[in-house]
């Protein structure tokens, strides 16, 4: 496609497709009360409680629907449908572990709790929060349609009506569906394991009637922080937004810097910006992290935020003007002793635990946003991350509606997250076979990713071309990419490791070069000769020849690497019934959570890294 055809095409689309964000940040820091715990459900595969016989959407009052309470005194009332003991399930968590049954389902559960309305003032509101729910969610209230929500990893929100809340007893209901369906992201097919439920918290949230949805503060990305250093003054810049239009005042406060400002805002946003001294900058060495607090009325949110540049130099990705070489691991957010999605701070201590052992600095979050603790354990232990939403494989890339919903799970990850230090990568997506049409679709994501965040790098993990027995990266989208990302599996997948020898690579682009991607699998405890696949010696043989062919091939552009993967995942994909049983094995770490040796390989490159740049700073 010529190239003024495809920015005009971009605009276009961008302007159509522009996304409602509704999502109340930072809930924990406000009066909130926890829904977690136990729920009644009723799965339900013909979606009986949604449909009637003639498959129509039931009406709101229908006595057919599971939204509505079955329960009454009168023996004559037809009822096919109820909620109770032992119909029983755990929220957080998905559905696939708390029963055997379970396993494999997909489809639609009916989910059921009750609860007591919080004592609320005249001027506070209540709204209904969930971390995530996967697929789809459509959450009824004493028998009334709150709203629906489409996109397993994203928070969202619902006011609840006033009138609508009873003093005991409100029947709180959330239809939860999981089916794949080839016009939604991610799409049908995945190599992950389609855990469904509701995954993450649940909470009442009371806010006062006008307050401050989302506010984000930052070092003001444009200024030469070596001068800002020497000066011992950094500019801070930041936003505001009102869930309606308002006026008075914002006041700022970060008690440890002396720091308390006061904005008057009009309107429903605020561009605020002022200046602070002898700020201790965000880094992995570094993890310092500030007390922050935004008041508005009656309201103040306090958050932990760190403060810290991210840019890219020509070929060098520049953290607080210092060249930084990401030693990551990619992860997806399971816990594998326990077969489940992984959603709490435990569980995010566990899984950056894990990664910390290896010497890693940086953490690409696969391939979706995981839970929010992740990124604010991540923040406090000072591990960078890639953030990805799950545009995987062959999205519907020609459709205007699901371009909208990639968006708009863009918008919800970011606004989540942008004060989070620790984030520095948004990525747009996971090997996207090339086309006009995905090269549209996916450019058209990383300009957005730029809009709402022109702080942070903007990448995907693209694939390699073969032509002339070159490995080529040039994928047309890494022009609109900050950093050009490549998964590479040269090795595992139709060749040997010893192909790393004499393997000849190119990178079309002068951007800072990262291997997002690279690995083989291997089982925990079987032992063989190095070239019997699945055995932990063929996947040390392959990180060895890797890891020479990267010291080789990619000595001066070289930014990073994130091998797949910290630990062995489910994939309905992977049935070789002796080494996968619907296991990816390519962990470092087992199942079971034992290290295999290449993880000992990983963590020595690593260190040797570490030394290395040790060395080369102590000279400097
Ligand atoms: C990939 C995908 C990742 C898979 C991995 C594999 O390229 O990005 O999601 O799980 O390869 O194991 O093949």
């Amino acid at each position: 496609m010529n190239k003024l055809l495809l920015w005009a095409s971009i605009i276009l689309v961008t302007t159509f497709c522009y996304a409602q964000n509704n999502q109340i940040i930072n809930v924990d820091s406000r009066k909130n009360i926890s829904l977690n715990g136990t729920w009644h459900y009723i799965v339900d595969p013909y979606d009986t409680g949604f449909y009637d016989y003639r498959f129509k959407q039931r009406p709101e009052n229908d006595g057919g629907a599971y939204w509505n309470n079955s329960e009454s005194q009168d023996a004559t009332q037809w009822t096919e449908h109820g909620y109770k003991s032992p119909y029983d399930i755990q929220v957080p968590g998905d559905w696939n572990s708390q029963d055997r049954m379970f396993v494999y389902y997909e489809g639609t559960v009916w989910y059921q709790r009750e609860f007591d309305k919080p004592s609320i003032s005249e001027n506070e509101e209540v709204y209904l929060y969930f971390g995530a729910v996967n697929y789809e969610a459509n959450v009824f209230l004493n028998g009334k349609d709150l709203g629906s929500h489409k996109g397993g990893f994203t928070p969202f929100n619902f006011k609840i009506p006033k009138e609508l809340l009873k003093d005991k007893g409100n029947f709180l209901v959330v239809r939860v569906n999981n089916n794949r369906h080839a016009d939604e992201v991610p799409t049908l097919n995945t190599d992950w394991w389609n855990y469904g439920g509701i995954t993450r918290d649940v909470k009442l949230v009371m806010v006062p009637k006008q307050f401050m949805q989302q506010y984000t503060i930052q070092l003001d990305p444009v200024q030469d922080i070596v001068d800002s250093q020497k000066k011992g003054k950094y500019k801070l810049k930041g936003t505001v937004k009102l869930n309606v239009a308002g006026s008075g005042k914002v006041t700022v406060a970060i008690p440890e810097l002396k720091v308390k400002q006061q904005f008057d805002i009009k309107g429903d946003s605020l561009h605020f910006e002022f200046e602070a001294k002898k700020i201790s900058l965000w880094s992995p060495e570094n993890p310092k992290l500030y007390e922050v607090t935004f008041t508005y009325g009656n309201e103040t949110v306090t958050d932990k935020i760190g403060f810290r540049k991210i840019e890219v130099k020509g070929k060098d990705i520049v953290l607080n003007e210092k060249k930084v070489f990401l030693r990551g691991i990619c992860i997806h957010e399971e816990i594998p002793q326990q077969v489940r999605r992984a959603h709490s701070n435990a569980d995010a201590l566990q899984l950056l635990g894990w990664a910390k052992e290896l010497n890693a600095n940086m953490v690409r979050l696969a391939h979706y946003p995981h839970n929010e603790h992740m990124v604010r354990v991540a923040d406090s232990l000072g591990i960078l991350v890639w953030s990805e939403i799950p545009v995987y494989w062959t999205i519907d890339f020609k459709s205007k509606e699901v371009l909208a919903k990639a968006k708009n799970q863009l918008t919800e990850m970011i606004t989540r997250d942008r004060n989070r230090a620790s984030v520095i990568i948004w990525s747009v997506g996971n090997e996207t076979p090339v086309s006009d049409a995905r090269t549209t679709f996916m450019s058209n994501l990383a300009l957005t990713a730029k809009k709402l965040d022109p702080s942070r790098l903007v990448s995907a993990a693209l694939e390699v071309s073969h032509k002339d027995g070159v490995n080529h990266v040039d994928d047309p989208l890494g022009q609109y990419t900050d950093i050009v990302s490549l998964n590479e599996y040269l090795g595992w997948y139709g060749s040997t490791p010893d192909q790393c020898r004499t393997a000849r690579w190119t990178v079309a682009y002068n951007k800072p070069f990262f291997i997002s991607e690279t690995g083989a699998e291997g089982n925990f405890g079987f032992h063989a000769d190095k070239t019997a696949r699945f055995s932990e010696e063929y996947q040390e043989w392959y990180y060895n020849e890797q890891i020479a062919m990267f010291k080789r091939s990619f000595p001066d552009s070289f930014s990073g690497i994130s091998p797949w993967i910290l630990a062995d995942f489910r994939s309905p994909r992977r049935n070789n019934p002796t080494y996968q049983e619907g296991w990816n094995t390519k962990g470092l770490i087992s199942k079971n959570g034992e290290r295999k040796k290449a993880f000992y390989i990983m963590q020595a490159y690593y260190k040797q890294i570490m030394e290395k740049e040790k060395e080369v700073n102590s000279k400097k």
